[in-house]
């Protein structure tokens, strides 16, 4: 049995990559990596990789992070700029026997020396929508952003092993330096060979308050199915926030466990993600919360055009 689930639409062609080489005895290790490649590389989407958004000072800074269920290898960077892929220098970095999280400059020093391909990751695109939303934040007083798109996902293949991976360019106009959830373990990231993985995407500052990668892994160690697991940790933390702290950010997650069985939940509505396996080729979903339940349905045809048609569609400096 293999099996591979990801946070967001974005994320349909490089899960297609990953099922070919699933299919073709490939490992988790390699289908992670190439399926996290695809998403990094695609220049309309705005939060991971190439075209992902710039911090304040219009300086696209990413993290992402690799993370190996047998042997609990972690890798992960911080506010890296200009190399093409993040989640292959993260990999990389599991692999070392300490120095296994790097940001910054370091992070930088080291992708330059292991000769990962560089790029300049700010795009014209980028820029536009950078010059726009500071008008906008000049105009109106509101504040630099809330929406997101980090691309998570966890795997397993057919000799068992799972892994999970991440990758972003964070929150729009997020602070130099600033880093999010996606880059830590146990908060944007879990897995476990033994039990499964799990992956968020939301407002980083608030799922590290749950670990909630982690917790959901937990559960399901205890038994939980993943629906279930996602479920429960998704309305805990919602919960807990709101009654700490008035409000919640937006948590949104997916798990798979090492059956292939897979789950989902969020705290918002428009969540969308893609599942594949051996019994089911990719399908891109859309969930709802309903009073703490969480309902997927197919993404129609219109939902999946309109979605890309809203990418690519041509912007203007205002
Ligand atoms: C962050 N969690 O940096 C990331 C952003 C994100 O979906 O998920 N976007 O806080």
């Amino acid at each position: 049995m293999w099996g591979i689930i990801a946070t967001w639409r974005m994320a349909l062609e490089g899960i297609e990559e990953a099922q070919d080489i699933l299919e073709n005895q490939g490992s988790a290790s390699e289908a992670i990596e190439v399926a996290i490649q695809n998403v990094e590389d695609f220049p309309y989407y705005k939060s991971v990789g190439y075209g992902g958004l710039p911090n304040e000072n219009m300086e696209v800074e990413l993290d992402a992070a690799y993370m190996d269920g047998d042997t609990l290898d972690i890798g992960a960077i911080g506010a890296i700029k200009d190399f093409a892929h993040p989640i292959s220098i993260a990999k990389q970095l599991s692999k070392e026997k300490v120095n296994n999280m790097l940001v910054g400059q370091g992070a930088e020093k080291y992708a330059d020396h292991e000769n990962f391909e560089k790029k300049i990751m700010l795009t014209d695109r980028a820029k536009i929508h950078y010059y726009n939303r500071k008008k906008e934040i000049e105009e109106q007083q509101i504040k630099p952003y809330d929406g997101h798109d980090t691309v998570g996902m966890v795997c397993l293949d057919n000799s068992g092993k799972m892994t999970a991976g991440t990758s972003t360019s964070g929150l729009f106009m997020k602070k130099q330096g600033r880093i999010g959830d996606s880059p830590l373990s146990g908060s944007g990231f879990y897995v476990d060979s033994k039990v499964g993985g799990a992956t968020a995407t939301g407002l980083g500052e608030d799922l590290m308050k749950g670990c909630i990668s982690y917790e959901i892994v937990r559960l399901m160690k205890e038994g939980k199915h993943p629906q279930e697991a996602c479920e429960i940790a998704v309305c805990q933390l919602d919960k807990e926030l709101k009654e700490r702290r008035g409000q919640a950010g937006d948590i949104s997650v997916v798990a798979m466990n090492n059956q292939g069985e897979w789950g989902v939940a969020t705290n918002i509505d428009g969540f969308s993600f893609v599942v594949a396996s051996a019994i089911q080729s990719p399908i891109v979903y859309l969930v709802k919360n309903i009073n703490g339940k969480c309902i997927h349905e197919v993404a129609s045809e219109k939902w999946l055009e309109e979605y890309i048609q809203e990418r690519i569609k041509p912007i203007v400096q205002k």
